[in-house]
């Protein structure tokens, strides 16, 4: 549908950025900080560098936040390492990583930047990986125990929260982000998923109990999946991955319950979770604040091929691969695609708004969404356009979505400042601020705002009226 005109976004819109700590601060072992699963990975895609070092935000926050004030971040959407908080991740919590994250957060607040805070993403402690990681149900216990500290130490200033990343992608993409050992059956990876799902529950219930006008909610990759064509079948393949995908977690996050179609697939292909009892009774009886989501492209599937090839290589969190005789990935021949083979959809944006919007009734917080390319750093300055038409793109649909009727609660695209990526390492940049280094020289690491820096002040100083 057209508007002759458009509402206008809300005055308390979070205008934000996001980054995650394990891809910003380096430091990776520093001021009694454990070791995580992405630290303790020890292969790295080829050409591609580690996270020591990151964009050393551990030690240039100030600077960094400075930059970010510049910009007029209303939101900054980080996230606290639990190796940092509590180095084993079950056990002694250690003082000088949990003042980091105060001198942090003091710094955001002063600056009048309202910050939003990730519980985990990604760098689960190596220690409880060793243990078994979230196949083992003590990981709920130990992110309960987590949750407690950090509501407790942060919860005065930290009033949005957000529990897991991507728990969808570490379930279907875990090998290719690095948080899941290869080879891992599908049984075990949907057991570690109904754990994390307690865990979410858990923390979900000590937020309410914990923080004053404390928000929190979950903030899954949702990306809505199209149908490669009109034929019934690949409908229904559309709707399945769906499922899969995108209902699974939230029909849970929110309603606590197991999606039907998600649940008769895991039953199906032999990965349904042992439930024990009380789990049921636990899931169904939170509710989270808000919905957070990050979103890069919808996907497009098919019916199973007849040849049975349903499965390609290579897929990411923005790339389906297939499962064989479950669905086929498909290329949208109506979509263009980013340096790294990334479909760009921003009316997808849009259609993935409608359909949570519909189902949910819940606030809609982006916490993700942005271009990785490789940026060019000339005489001080980099001119990232396609980067600002992405994300002009992308908010001009933002704003038909709330015509459109959908509450929309604020937008932090990726990445406030260069960081180092899941798994394709620092080259593929997506910030608004430039770090100088390379993949393996760190050079001097120092800060250079993008043209797209400029640009996005520009919107947010308008609020949005001026694209
Ligand atoms: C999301 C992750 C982020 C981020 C982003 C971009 O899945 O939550 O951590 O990295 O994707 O992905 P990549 O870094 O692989 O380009």
């Amino acid at each position: 549908m057209q508007y002759r005109e458009l509402k206008a976004f809300p005055a308390d819109f979070l205008w934000g950025a996001s980054s995650s700590a394990y891809q910003v601060e380096g430091a990776w072992n520093e001021d009694g900080k454990g070791p995580s699963v992405i630290d303790a990975l020890g292969y790295y895609p080829p050409g591609t560098s580690d996270y020591t070092v990151a964009s050393d935000h551990y030690h240039r926050f100030a600077e960094d936040v400075a930059l970010f004030a510049e910009l007029g971040l209303k939101a900054y959407r980080f996230s606290i390492a639990w190796t940092r908080i509590i180095p084993d991740g079950d056990g002694e919590v250690n003082p000088a990583g949990v003042a980091f994250y105060h001198r942090l957060i003091d710094a955001l607040v002063a600056a009048g930047i309202t910050p939003i805070a990730t519980m985990y993403h990604f760098d689960l402690p190596a220690a409880l990986d060793a243990k078994g990681g979230w196949q083992n149900r003590e990981c709920v216990d130990a992110f309960a125990k987590f949750a407690e500290v950090i509501f407790g130490e942060y919860g005065d200033k930290v009033k949005h929260w957000l529990t897991i990343n991507e728990q969808n992608m570490m379930v279907l993409y875990g090998e290719a982000i690095g948080t899941v050992k290869p080879g891992q059956p599908k049984s075990a990876l949907y057991q570690a998923n109904h754990h994390m799902m307690l865990a979410q529950a858990k923390a979900n219930l000590l937020c309410h109990e914990l923080v004053p006008d404390g928000l929190i909610g979950p903030a899954p990759n949702i990306a809505l999946c199209y149908p490669e064509t009109c034929h019934p079948l690949d409908v229904l393949a559309a709707d399945d991955f769906n499922a899969i995908r995108n209902w699974l977690y939230l029909d849970m996050a929110v309603e606590g319950r197991y999606n039907s179609v998600a649940w008769a697939y895991l039953e199906e292909t032999g990965a349904a979770p042992q439930i024990a009892q009380g789990d049921l009774e636990l899931l169904a009886s939170v509710r989270p604040d808000f919905i957070a989501f990050n979103y890069y492209a919808t996907h497009t599937v098919a019916r199973p091929r007849s040849d049975g090839q349903d499965v390609a290589t290579g897929g990411d969190q923005q790339i389906a691969v297939g499962e064989k005789g479950i669905y086929a990935g498909a290329s949208n021949p109506f979509l263009p695609h980013t340096e790294f083979g990334w479909e760009i959809d921003p009316i997808g944006f849009r259609n993935t708004f409608r359909a949570l919007w519909d189902r949910y009734h819940l606030p809609l917080l982006v916490t993700e969404n942005g271009l990785g390319a490789f940026d060019k750093l000339e005489d001080g300055q980099v001119h990232d356009s396609y980067r600002i038409d992405y994300l002009r793109d992308h908010i001009a649909q933002i704003q038909l979505a709330v015509s459109d009727g959908v509450d929309v609660m604020g937008y932090c695209p990726w990445s406030a400042i260069d960081l180092v990526s899941t798994h394709q390492g620092v080259s593929k940049r997506y910030g608004f601020i430039y770090v100088r280094r390379d993949e393996f020289d760190l050079l001097d690491l120092a800060r250079f705002k993008k043209d797209s820096f400029h640009w996005y002040a520009k919107v947010i100083a308008t609020s949005g009226a001026d694209l």
